[in-house]
């Protein structure tokens, strides 16, 4: 099997609702390889993940990782030469009509039990202004997703919007943030294993909590066009949160 072009069809869908999901686009065996280092993650989650939903009623040494967060970059060390990785940047310059490169990519692991919502948030609300108009996310999930373990949630149209006021999420000591959006827009976006979904840097958009008997693993990859230089000229509400040494800074201006 090989990774699909974009056609003329899914450019203009993304360009007048903000989001994409591409179905059957990344091989099984692809996958495979990918969730072998996921799980590797997880099980040494202590020492290479954050809890992106860490309580704030709960210590450091006792977080319960309710969002295990890390990258498969740090156990894979050929990973920029998966062919999904090129895929995505020449999948995602199509959408945006700009020259798109991999920036970095996160593995969100929810597990069965004890997990947390990824509330409404634009991707632009973390990254700041250098990334205005400039961003895209292709995100992979590892297993069938639906609205009972924690499919992705888009905001139609959303990214014609501009960058809405996010604030911190209430009783969490992690840099989790949310926005208020209209729910009326909300498109619930199941997907299979192999589709991929893309998203605006400026498309609202969530996960809810898993509430299925299994982990809800998936790989989120960030691109931005070519000489944006990452994140910078932060928004007041953006702090980063170090969760080796528990310290809080806020960035934001
Ligand atoms: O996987 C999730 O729960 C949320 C992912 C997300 O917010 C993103 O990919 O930008």
């Amino acid at each position: 099997m090989s990774y699909p072009q974009a056609n003329a069809e899914q450019i203009a869908f993304f360009r007048e609702h903000g989001y994409l999901v591409v179905r059957n686009a990344i091989p099984q065996a692809d996958l495979d390889e990918l969730e072998k280092y996921c799980d590797e993650l997880i099980a040494q989650k202590h020492e290479l993940a954050n809890d992106w939903a860490w309580d704030a009623k709960e210590s450091r040494e006792n977080r319960s990782f309710r969002i295990v967060q890390s990258t498969p970059t740090l156990v894979w060390k050929d990973i920029a030469a998966a062919r999904y990785r090129q895929w995505l940047a020449v999948f995602a310059g199509s959408l945006m009509d700009l020259d798109m490169e991999f920036w970095y990519d996160q593995f969100l692991g929810k597990p069965p039990g004890n997990s947390a919502p990824t509330f409404w948030h634009q991707d632009e609300g973390y990254w700041g202004r250098n990334l205005a108009d400039r961003g895209i996310t292709g995100w992979i999930p590892l297993q069938a997703v639906d609205t009972v373990n924690g499919c992705m949630h888009f905001i139609d149209g959303g990214h014609k919007l501009g960058v809405l006021p996010h604030h911190l999420v209430e009783g969490m000591q992690s840099d989790l943030l949310t926005c208020e959006v209209d729910e009326t827009f909300d498109v619930p976006c199941p997907m299979a294993r192999g589709d991929v979904a893309f998203h605006h840097s400026k498309t609202p958009h969530m996960s809810g909590a898993n509430d299925g008997p299994a982990w809800r693993k998936a790989v989120t990859n960030h691109l931005q066009a070519v000489g944006t230089g990452g994140s910078g000229d932060h928004y007041s509400w953006r702090v980063k949160v170090n969760q080796r040494t528990g310290e809080r800074t806020a960035v934001g201006m």
